[in-house]
């Protein structure tokens, strides 16, 4: 066949001039139509040309600023030109001796879009490789002005944010709802400098000294001669590594808990583990701890539910994040402080302020908020912004300060020494999403990837030549502070203090504080994954370490591995449950939560609308659910019945369904429990017997009740059968205000 050649239509006076340059060459068969070709959008003006070579190159935005429409095109002008700026006639083709001979090296266009390519790609991350990201603003309330000079802390002080969430162990490429520890990554872009808050949605970790971090990640990581599993703790390299260093015992029990599967990023904690130490204008310190807290509350997945997610929808997290802020539903948090006295000891209540393993129960040192974080607006480019940037504990502005803790110490150092692997040098910040926005006036030179153009000649002090400049700021400049702490007389060791040697207590504190349905799946979680260990010996030692926290525990699963449950070979500590741990118990609000409608097409789609803006208004977003795509009565369908699945919604209202046409699903019909006589489809109450057993609420309205009749779910705890649809939302909404219907789980541990 031959090329036939095809001329866009393009709209507008500016894209006639250039309907040359968009010529295109289709292949199609002599006299039959000409393939379709997708039309050009109204080409935009060309990049500028960059004034001058003086400072860094702000043609590329830093995401940061909101006069770019977020439905910017990300191509911008209308011709398409080489790295350098010459304008280009053909991409699809290589320059050939002829069209059937061998390609010229001369080809300067193929070998730069092909060698460009074939660097695209750079390190992922060597933990928190996955993550999604956002952009926000923080709003300081002016409640810790007493503790600190931080200027971005003040009241009504607005600061532009970016925050990334990851997991931690798993590659860039894997599932969202792995067990894991989340990470809560916020760069303040603030006007004294960038901080970064680099926390996760567990309080402590698994270590007490950095020097042991490749240890830990290497016995999570896969298995280095098969690379699997990925993305799990659910394996002999993890469990050796925990079972045989027990102050990773705290952290473990928080991965097994809930918290190691959260419902949302949206509904996480945050925290930044360590003790910080904050100052004051009257250089006053006190030691605190960061905690971030969800506006919705503390929500998790179960596990039926994080498993299916990974299978279903991979990407489940990262999508819910984007729907919410795309939706309106902006995710918020608000700082708190746990604030203790900058004594000598650095204690507080008879806890080392400086053991990243423990935490001060909120009872004995209330969460006091200094500020709201909301996020706003999705990233533009994951790449540029999501994968590019570059947090670094060292970040601080002036009233921030760090603490000796040894995990603390060792991330001071590994930050930036990573970013250089992975981004390729020691210019890192002048990228745009890690540019700060405060002004930099730093004497820095020089390196790979080097973006500004620095005049003068002296970047060194003292100078006389560069007019003296830079000069040191002092505290009317608002410099930073070195808070002056004296360091003890003591001889150099390779050693921890002896309070750091405390590994259960803290164990049992979480363990007695859960309820007995959270502490049922910290023990189906453990059985799970020691279920998964091949050594004999691992899942042994790992009974010691769950005998030593609580007998009930250890013999529950230890049943479940089908091993005896060993003795205590510590004294079990007299502990004081700490209720703020608990998930369970609380009311929150129901904004940006999803609610499923499952609709028949041939039922009462008044009612179906009415509740759809009831839904809409409550601040909540409805998904119909229907037996096909397109729209009913007008209105789109989000989900099919072939489609949805429990996990994407928090709760589901049942209109009606249709029958099951005869042909429906055969061969499925008799397992799901329809029969010739059937009146609702099979794939329905598949999914009202998941939305069940994951614990949601249930409503049905009119024909809707008919459902419930047919799973045999009428009546049970949870479900509720109403007048109207209004009643129905009414029902649900309260049953949603506590996240689950917990009853539903059964709970065999006090
Ligand atoms: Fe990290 N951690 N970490 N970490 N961490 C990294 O830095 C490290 C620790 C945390 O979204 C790396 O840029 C050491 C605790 C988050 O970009 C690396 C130790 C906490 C993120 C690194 C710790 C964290 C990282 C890998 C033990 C919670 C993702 C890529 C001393 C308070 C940030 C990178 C993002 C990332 C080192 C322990 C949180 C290698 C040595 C404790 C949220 O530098």
């Amino acid at each position: 066949s031959k090329p036939v050649k095809v001329v866009k239509d393009v709209v507008g006076a500016a894209a006639a001039k250039v309907a040359d340059a968009l010529t295109d060459t289709v292949p199609g068969a002599p006299g039959s139509a000409p393939a379709p070709v997708a039309e050009p959008t109204t080409p935009a003006g060309p990049l500028p040309a960059k004034s001058e070579q003086g400072a860094p190159d702000t043609r590329t935005p830093t995401g940061a600023e909101t006069g770019v429409p977020p439905t910017a095109k990300g191509q911008q002008g209308a011709h398409l030109t080489t790295a350098q700026g010459a304008r280009l006639r053909d991409t699809d083709h290589s320059l050939k001796a002829g069209p059937r001979g061998p390609v010229l090296l001369q080809d300067h266009h193929l070998r730069e879009k092909i060698t460009h390519f074939d660097h695209e790609r750079i390190p992922e991350r060597v933990v928190h490789a996955r993550g999604a990201g956002a952009h926000g603003v923080f709003t300081g309330y002016g409640t810790a002005d007493d503790l600190t000079r931080a200027g971005f802390l003040r009241k009504g002080k607005e600061t532009a944010v970016f925050v990334r969430f990851s997991t931690v162990l798993g590659s860039r490429g894997s599932a969202d709802t792995v067990r894991d520890t989340r990470g809560f990554a916020t760069k303040f872009y603030t006007d004294e400098g960038t901080f970064d808050l680099v926390a996760n949605n567990i309080p402590v970790f698994f270590i007490q000294d950095a020097i042991k971090f490749p240890d830990i990640i290497h016995a999570g990581k896969p298995h280095p001669d098969r690379e699997i599993p990925q993305a799990q703790s659910a394996h002999d390299t993890f469990w050796d590594f925990v079972s045989l260093h027990t102050e990773a015992q705290h952290h473990t029990i928080w991965n097994m808990s809930d918290r190691g599967i959260p419902r949302s990023y949206r509904t996480m904690e945050g925290f930044g583990v360590h003790t910080f130490r904050l100052v004051n204008e009257a250089g006053e310190t006190v030691l605190v701890k960061f905690h971030w807290k969800p506006k919705l509350g503390v929500h998790s997945l179960t596990w039926e539910e994080a498993q299916l997610a990974a299978g279903v929808d991979p990407d489940f997290h990262r999508r819910d994040l984007y729907d919410a802020i795309e939706a309106g539903a902006f995710p918020e948090w608000e700082l708190g402080l746990q604030v203790f006295p900058d004594t000598p000891e650095e204690t507080f209540a008879g806890i080392d302020l400086l053991d990243p393993t423990k935490i001060v129960p909120e009872e004995l040192a209330p969460v006091q908020a200094v500020g709201r974080l909301v996020l706003n607006r999705t990233p533009r480019n994951f790449f540029a912004e999501t994968e590019q940037v570059a947090f670094h504990l060292g970040h601080l502005p002036p009233g921030i300060d760090v603490t000796n803790d040894p995990l603390l110490q060792g991330r001071l150092f590994s930050y930036v020494d990573t970013q250089l692997t992975r981004l390729g040098g020691p210019n890192f910040s002048q990228i745009p999403i890690n540019r700060p926005h405060a002004d930099v006036n730093d004497m820095l030179r020089d390196g790979f990837h080097q973006h500004a153009v620095h005049a003068g000649v002296a970047p060194y002090r003292p100078n006389s030549l560069d007019g003296g400049n830079p000069f040191p700021a002092g505290d009317a400049e608002r410099a930073f502070l070195d808070v002056p702490v004296t360091v003890a007389q003591a001889p150099k060791v390779r050693a921890n203090p002896a309070s750091f040697d405390d590994h259960y207590s803290q164990v049992r504190l979480f363990w007695q504080s859960m309820t007995p349905v959270e502490k049922e799946h910290i023990i189906h979680a453990y059985t799970f994954e020691l279920g998964k260990c091949y050594e004999q010996a691992i899942k042994e030692r790992q009974l010691q370490c769950l005998a030593n926290v609580d007998p009930v525990l250890c013999a529950q699963v230890a049943a479940g591995l089908g091993l005896p449950a060993p003795e205590p070979t510590v004294p079990l500590a007299d502990v004081t449950p700490s209720p703020a741990l608990s998930q369970v118990g609380g009311r929150w609000p129901a904004d940006g939560r999803l609610v499923g409608i499952v609709v028949d097409p041939d039922g009462d789609l008044d009612g179906v609308d009415e509740v759809r803006r009831a839904v809409f208004s409550a601040g909540m977003v409805p998904l119909l659910i229907a037996p096909h795509g397109g729209t009913v009565d007008g209105t789109p369908v989000q989900r099919t019945f072939a489609t949805a699945r429990s996990v994407e919604f928090d709760a589901v209202l049942l209109a009606g369904s249709p029958a099951p046409a005869a042909d429906a699903l055969p061969g499925r019909d008799a397992k799901a429990g329809a029969s010739a006589t059937a009146t609702v489809d099979p794939r329905v109450l598949l999914l009202v017997d998941e939305c069940w057993r994951h614990a949601k609420a249930i409503g049905a309205w009119g024909a809707g009740a008919a459902v419930l009749e047919q799973a045999g779910l009428a009546g049970t705890p949870g479900v509720v059968t109403a007048g109207s649809g209004a009643e129905a939302l009414a029902a649900v909404q309260d049953l949603m205000a506590a996240h689950r219907v917990w009853e539903r789980f059964p709970a065999t541990v006090a």
